[in-house]
């Protein structure tokens, strides 16, 4: 029975991008646990402004309507418990074996099947609604998208089949309702996060707004941050894309 998310889901065949409509929904002062998916996105979006891109009628593309009551923003934490639910759907629905990539990604593999982009709004300083978008690529294959093939992955190219898209979307959206609320409820995922990471001990490449940067990958802080050991030196990341170097 869902506590907050998915108490209402509204299904679209094709948006701009699910996060659009989820906000317009926040704007208009729905409650929290909205449920937005759809079939396609015209305008599916990653984070900086980059594309996110799957095929019609393939995958899972939805958003959630947020409003965590909490005054300080800890949006990197949503999307932590949002990348352990994605997951652990995966493990418990198909015997997948997943890991997180900091700071937004689930792999399988060691290739992207899935993306999280958390958007927030503030009224003043204080949080007036989250919107948790993921991206899960499901039945169809890389194989046809040479430009994302060496980096992502989907269910079926690793399953060898397709999946049925809504008991895996019920399974997801009754995960994330439990992490949320248990989440709400005060419970860290800090260490839960860390050994889902598979990248912590490694040596990656961290591309940062700011430039680029090559070392050892430590651990990941209270907030969210990735502490990378460079040159001896601990270096602290709130923002960046990593690769892992082989
Ligand atoms: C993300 O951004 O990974 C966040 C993706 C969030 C998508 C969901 S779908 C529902 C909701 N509505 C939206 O409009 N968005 C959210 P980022 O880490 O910036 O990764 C973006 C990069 O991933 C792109 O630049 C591509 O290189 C790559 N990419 C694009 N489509 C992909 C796909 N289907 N699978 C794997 N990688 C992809």
């Amino acid at each position: 029975m869902a506590q907050f998310i998915g108490r209402k889901i509204l299904r679209y065949d094709e948006v701009q991008s699910t996060n659009d409509v989820a906000r317009e929904f926040a704007e208009a002062g729905e409650p929290e646990g909205l449920v937005i998916s759809a079939e396609y996105q015209r305008a599916g979006r990653g984070r900086l402004g980059r594309r996110w891109t799957v095929p019609h009628g393939t995958s899972i593309q939805l958003s959630v309507l947020l409003r965590p009551r909490l005054r300080i923003a800890k949006a990197q934490q949503i999307t932590q418990c949002a990348g352990l639910a994605v997951a652990q759907t995966l493990r418990t629905e198909y015997d997948l074996t997943p890991t997180l990539k900091w700071p937004n990604d689930v792999l399988l593999n060691g290739k992207k099947c899935s993306g999280i982009l958390c958007e927030t709004s503030f009224e003043d300083t204080a949080l007036a609604y989250v919107i948790l978008g993921i991206g899960l690529n499901v039945n169809y294959t890389m194989r046809d998208y040479p430009d994302l093939s060496h980096h992502a992955t989907t269910i079926f190219d690793e399953l060898g089949h397709g999946v049925n898209r809504d008991e895996l979307e019920h399974a997801l959206i009754a995960n994330l309702d439990d992490y949320y609320a248990r989440w709400g409820q005060g419970t860290s995922f800090l260490e839960e996060y860390r050994e889902a990471l598979g990248m912590l001990g490694a040596a990656v490449r961290v591309v940062t707004p700011t430039g680029v940067l090559q070392g050892i990958a430590r651990d990941v802080d209270a907030d969210g941050a990735l502490i990378l050991e460079v040159d001896q030196t601990s270096v602290r990341l709130l923002a960046g894309d990593v690769s892992i170097l082989k």
